[in-house]
């Protein structure tokens, strides 16, 4: 059984989360506490070099850290990412977006108001117009289309909604972005999400 190493307040985290669930993977889960420094340990650092969660033990005993390549790793051969090269690399195109569109600037506000406990109004205006953007932008995709990479949900999906139906814990108002919060739902029941989570 795969061993996910996480912390189950992190998007990233719930990410892996998400897509073993989905794909009815085994696998046990063990708590890392980012905040205590737990995965800056000495121990911690020969799973992952690069010091954070969430990080997977594999069946053969290695690790494999990076949410995207973990999410991607778990669902090859699945409908969740597609064999077919141009389908894959309309997923790819969506996780790296992920990554350095969307996670930094969105999750970096979450990390913000939910572990450091800042008000709203602190929040770094810069980091937030570019979150506000990049769920602007998710808008007007899923205004085209039901799931980011077509007519399925992928694992684009679920690397995006980790932190987008967590959004309103940073303070972004998502009252007026109606296609963004059906695909939230859309998503939700694929994966058998309690709606309720998106604000907890
Ligand atoms: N790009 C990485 C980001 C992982 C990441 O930022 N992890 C955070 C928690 S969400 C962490 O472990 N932070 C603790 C640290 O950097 O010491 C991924 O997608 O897995």
């Amino acid at each position: 059984m795969i061993l996910i190493y996480g912390d189950s307040q992190s998007g990233n985290c719930l990410k892996v989360k998400y897509t073993a669930d989905r794909l009815a993977i085994p696998y046990a889960w063990e708590e890392v506490d980012v905040m205590k420094g737990e995965s800056r340990t000495p121990d911690f650092l020969e799973k992952n070099i690069q010091g954070q969660v969430p990080v997977v033990r594999l069946e053969d005993g290695s690790h494999l850290a990076q949410s995207n390549a973990i999410i991607c790793y778990l669902a090859r051969g699945s409908a969740l990412l597609p064999d077919d090269p141009r389908a894959r690399s309309r997923v790819d195109e969506w996780l790296f977006w992920e990554q350095n569109g969307h996670e930094f600037f969105v999750a970096g506000t979450i990390f913000q108001t939910v572990y450091l406990k800042k008000p709203f109004a602190e929040r770094e205006a810069w980091r937030v117009a570019r979150a506000e953007g990049a769920l602007d932008l998710m808008e007007r995709v899923l205004d085209a289309r039901p799931f980011f990479a077509g007519g399925a949900m992928t694992v684009a999906d679920i690397a995006l909604l980790a932190y987008t139906r967590r959004a309103p814990l940073g303070g972004f108002d998502l009252s007026g972005r109606p296609a963004t919060r059906a695909w939230i739902t859309r998503c939700e029941g694929e994966l058998g999400l309690d709606p309720l989570a998106q604000v907890q």
